[in-house]
């Protein structure tokens, strides 16, 4: 199995994206999956389309995005990605879309394909705090989530794709009175047991599907 996870860059005038350093501590090999690293500028249009290059290139089986989001208190699972752009504050290049969908002719919007309350689970028993979000926002994230379903869904459905919002690092919120952070090592601890769950779920479908299989011939 392999997993291509992905983790957008510092935005926003901070110095850093909890996300490229999570991803830079995390295993390369995770529960017998084969972890590829792609960082993404946190870019509207530009973000979709390297993600969706590297998907083209390396052709994994399951793709997974981690992003910043100051302000939560938990590692979050994302639900749902939806079909709008309407930023708060200018991305990384000053696009700053309001209203806008991210492709007219798409749906509303898209679940993500992984196993959202098995991820949720595991990271709990992990020892960390997370929680299913329903909803990644209306910035470059939810752009990214919904830009990479909706390729997924017409071009290789086959490919599951979610992702994961992780709060500010501790070293973030000095100087932001009352802010939730993380420590680096919690959040790659949280990151690792996902991607076990994602593995483990994906073998016990496969499993369930050789059984179906034989079941039938019998
Ligand atoms: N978080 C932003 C974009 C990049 C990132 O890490 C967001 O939640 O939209």
């Amino acid at each position: 199995m392999k997993i291509l996870v992905t983790g957008f860059d510092p935005f926003g005038g901070e110095k850093v994206n909890p996300a490229f350093e999570v991803l830079k501590k995390l295993r390369k090999n995770i529960a017998g999956a084969k972890i590829f690293l792609l960082e993404v500028p946190t870019v509207f249009g530009e973000s979709i389309s390297k993600v969706i290059s590297a998907i083209e290139e390396q052709k994994p089986d399951v793709v997974l995005m981690i992003g910043q989001a100051g302000g939560r208190y938990e590692v979050t699972v994302e639900r749902i990605g939806i079909n709008i752009d309407d930023a708060r504050i200018p991305d990384n290049k000053q696009n700053q879309p309001i209203d806008k969908p991210i492709d007219p002719e798409g749906p509303a919007a898209y679940f993500v394909t992984l196993p959202i309350k098995d991820m949720v689970q595991a990271i709990r028993e992990a020892g960390v705090p997370a929680s299913v979000s329903n909803s990644a926002g209306t910035f470059v994230c939810n752009h990214l989530l919904y830009g990479v379903l909706h390729y997924l869904a017409k071009n290789a459905p086959q490919i599951k794709a979610g992702f994961i919002h992780i709060p500010f690092l501790i070293e973030q919120a000095i100087g932001k009175t009352n802010m939730p952070s993380m420590g680096l090592n919690t959040m790659v601890t949280a990151i690792e047991a996902a991607i076990t769950a994602i593995v483990s779920s994906a073998s016990q479908k496969k499993k369930s599907a050789v059984k179906a299989k034989s079941t039938k011939k019998a």
